[in-house]
């Protein structure tokens, strides 16, 4: 058992469909803590730099233009494992692998307007973790 932070987006249309507390709840029941969050609207340079890995996919601009759409609340969950065991509850990218149990597999169909970011290794999760809240960090 390691004790890791993780960085989890709730995208905007889980903040436009109301979704907010659905999700944070079942990370709180699962025993991840709230270390940080804030609600705030992505500008486009902060989407730009969180999403640099997939500049020149056919599905860029969709996904800057989504997730600067509407504001999206963003968190630091604390607690054992917490990298791998986030990105498990949150389901696969693809709706088709998304399995039922998930955030994904439960309440989103669409492989790009998909509520939840969360950091996928431990190394991003600290770059992420700087990214959104840049006194917070290491
Ligand atoms: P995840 O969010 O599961 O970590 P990534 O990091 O591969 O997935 O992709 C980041 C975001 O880019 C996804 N959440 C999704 O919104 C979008 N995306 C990824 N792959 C595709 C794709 N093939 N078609 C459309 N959008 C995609």
């Amino acid at each position: 058992m390691m004790l890791e932070r993780t960085l989890v987006l709730i995208k905007p249309d889980g903040v436009e469909r109301g979704l907010v507390g659905e999700i944070i709840s079942r990370f709180e029941k699962k025993g991840f803590k709230i270390a940080e969050m804030k609600m705030f609207k992505m500008d486009r340079a902060l989407a730009e730099a969180h999403y640099e890995d997939h500049k020149g996919r056919p599905y860029y601009e969709k996904l800057i233009n989504y997730i600067t759409s509407g504001k999206t609340v963003a968190m630091v969950l604390e607690g054992d494992n917490a990298v791998e065991i986030v990105r498990m509850m949150i389901g696969k990218t693809s709706p088709l692998e998304a399995l039922p149990g998930t955030i994904r597999g439960d309440l989103a169909l669409n492989v790009t307007v998909n509520l939840v970011h969360a950091s996928d290794s431990q190394e991003s999760a600290k770059k992420e973790i700087n990214r959104f809240f840049p006194s917070k960090g290491e």
